[in-house]
């Protein structure tokens, strides 16, 4: 599955604008759309120089980049901010381009519209679970007290991060997820900007950077860096593609990546690190010179790894 990120601000912050420089989408920005407005869903590609390298060395037909799903999400409140709960990490789009601009309060005041929706959920959810409690189920009576308490430490004024044991593991909270703030302005990633960018062709944007890298990869960088994220290759001449997994999964974990039936078949794994398959000039000539390595399923996947997984259907 692909990983995914949603935005969260204040109304007019620049979320949609900031979407559209990610993905590329051309979602309608400065309606002031708020609650009301849709959600919009797209996909960021992360750029990686190996990719196209690999492409080249195994002549690939088809490049396919690795993608994040992105959710830009209208407007704050707690029913709209659930809309996140299943995400991997929040992007949170502080205003930096007005006179008036407080980026540090605006993160202070999303971080307590987290937790407002975050504490309604816990409610809403112990209401359930208490109906639910009426069948006698253990479990579920444990729940219903460890929300009881959890409860408390919130209305105390506490958050859900400081909570000294495990929660309970269909809670899927907002406030314990990977927060990364963006400033949108001139002294953070100039939104406005990075959307005339977006309309341009990958070579004039460059050329308009001058080096300076763009506001999805500076994005994408401190996605890989929060979340610990790695990029592993399939280099085939059908399709050669870039996928991201988090450090320390394994080899069937990669494969549940790519597909679930391929991880229910995986036999073993064919691994070449990217630069001894550019170096080697093909898959034969890698795995002549003995640089090709078979693993199997608990194999813990490096960096820049490019796989051959073997399966059965
Ligand atoms: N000058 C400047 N204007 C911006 C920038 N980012 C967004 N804007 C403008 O601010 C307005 C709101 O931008 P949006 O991207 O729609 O903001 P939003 O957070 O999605 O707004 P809602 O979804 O309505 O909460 C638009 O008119 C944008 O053109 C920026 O970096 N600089
Ligand atoms: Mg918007």
């Amino acid at each position: 599955m692909a990983l995914e990120v949603g935005i969260v601000g204040l109304p007019g912050a620049g979320k949609t604008t900031i979407f559209n420089a990610l993905t590329k989408a051309g979602a309608e920005v400065g309606t002031y759309a708020g609650a009301s407005g849709k959600e919009h869903i797209g996909v960021a590609e992360v750029a990686d120089e190996r990719l196209q390298q690999l492409a080249v060395t195994v002549k690939a037909k088809k490049v396919t980049k690795a993608a994040i799903r992105v959710v830009d999400v209208p407007g704050t409140g707690p029913a709209l901010l659930g809309n996140l709960r299943q995400v991997d990490a929040i992007l949170a789009v502080l205003g930096g381009f007005s006179a008036d601009a407080d980026p540090a309060r605006d993160l202070e005041t999303l971080e307590l519209e987290l937790l407002v929706a975050d504490r309604d959920h816990v409610e809403h959810r112990l209401e359930r679970m208490q109906k639910q409690a009426k069948s006698g189920d253990a479990a579920v009576k444990k729940e219903v007290a460890t929300l009881e308490r959890l409860l408390a430490h919130l209305d105390e004024g506490n958050n859900l991060r400081d909570w000294p044991e495990p929660l309970p593991p269909e809670l899927d909270p907002l406030t314990t997820k990977t927060l990364i703030p963006l400033e949108n302005g001139p002294s953070g990633i100039d939104g406005a900007l990075e959307l005339e960018l977006a309309e341009l062709s990958d070579e004039e944007a460059e050329e308009f950077r001058e080096g300076k890298p763009s506001a999805l990869g500076e994005v994408v960088q401190r996605l890989f860096a929060a979340l610990d994220l790695i990029c592993f290759f399939t280099a085939g001449e059908k399709e050669t593609r870039a996928w991201t997994l988090r450090r320390g999964e394994t080899a069937i974990e990669a494969a549940g990546t790519i597909h679930s039936d391929i991880a229910r078949g995986f036999i073993r794994c064919e691994v070449i690190r990217w630069d001894d398959l550019v170096a080697s000039g093909s898959h034969t000539e890698a795995a002549r010179k003995g640089l090709q390595r078979l693993e199997g399923k608990t194999y813990v996947i490096a960096d820049g790894d490019v796989l051959n997984i073997r399966f059965n259907v």
